[in-house]
């Protein structure tokens, strides 16, 4: 059974101070990814973490978006490494623990064309698999044809390397607990774009920050089920169950 799971960057670092980790926060996520490795609970695990207050400093700092590209190496060097120094905290948190997880840089494995589609290259996630690693992804710049580099979302990266490893069950661990409604109850259970419009803002609304009408959309079209659920579900899903909103396009 093979997972990816998403950390939220909002998650795991502190939104409001530049380069600021969330630590307890962090250490609580590491502690039940250790546990259910453990446990048994969860074998084949692909950990993919978002910018937080990393990458997306020095993302606005450029202008860079998904959309808006730098031609200067600097820039794209300096939001790189950000992420590299988050996904190095992400990395030595699981160590501490015993968690074998080792690094996948974006950066250095993937490319938008033209129509902004992604490529993702994902043989040596399985080879990592293979051998009883725990990849460790992470939002990043992306080299873009004919814009230079723009910012490649977590969320990108999950459905890309979920479809990559043909995953079995997709889990987002985000600062919600699920996709709410319009009264902020939790929706159990989303089959359709249909039936969750009116709570995410119409099929056509633009979604350029990773926001959740992007997120349900992106997981619709995935062939795994997926699950958006908040930090206190992290060990519910990594037990197996489908806590928060489960998303299947079928
Ligand atoms: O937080 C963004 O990843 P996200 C990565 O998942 C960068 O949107 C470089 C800002």
């Amino acid at each position: 059974m093979t997972t990816v799971l998403k950390l939220g960057g909002s998650v795991v670092t502190d939104k409001d101070r530049a380069e600021a980790l969330d630590g307890p926060a962090l250490d609580a996520a590491a502690d039940a990814v250790a546990d259910a490795l453990a446990s048994g609970d969860t074998s084949d695990l692909v950990v993919v973490h978002g910018g937080g207050s990393f990458g997306h400093h020095h993302a606005s700092k450029h202008g860079v978006s998904k959309t808006e590209g730098t031609d200067d190496a600097g820039a794209a060097l300096e939001i790189h490494a950000a992420m590299k120094t988050l996904n190095d905290f992400v990395l030595s948190r699981l160590h501490e623990r015993d968690v074998p997880a080792v690094p996948v840089h974006p950066f250095s494995a993937a490319c938008r064309n033209r129509e902004a589609d992604l490529t993702l290259m994902t043989e040596q996630v399985e080879t990592m698999l293979g051998e009883g690693f725990v990849p460790v992804l992470h939002g990043d710049g992306v080299v873009h044809e004919g814009k230079g580099v723009t910012v490649l979302s977590g969320d990108e990266v999950v459905t890309a390397v979920a479809e990559g490893i043909d995953a079995d069950r997709v889990g987002f661990c985000s600062t919600v607990p699920g996709v709410l409604d319009d009264e902020d109850a939790v929706i159990p259970e989303i089959r359709s774009y249909d039936e969750v419009v009116e709570f995410l803002g119409g099929s056509d609304s633009t979604d350029v920050t990773g926001g959740m009408a992007g997120k349900v959309r992106a997981l619709l079209a995935l062939g795994a089920p997926a699950t958006i659920f908040g930090p206190d579900d992290l060990r519910a899903f990594l037990a197996g169950e489908t806590p928060g909103t489960r998303i299947d396009g079928g």
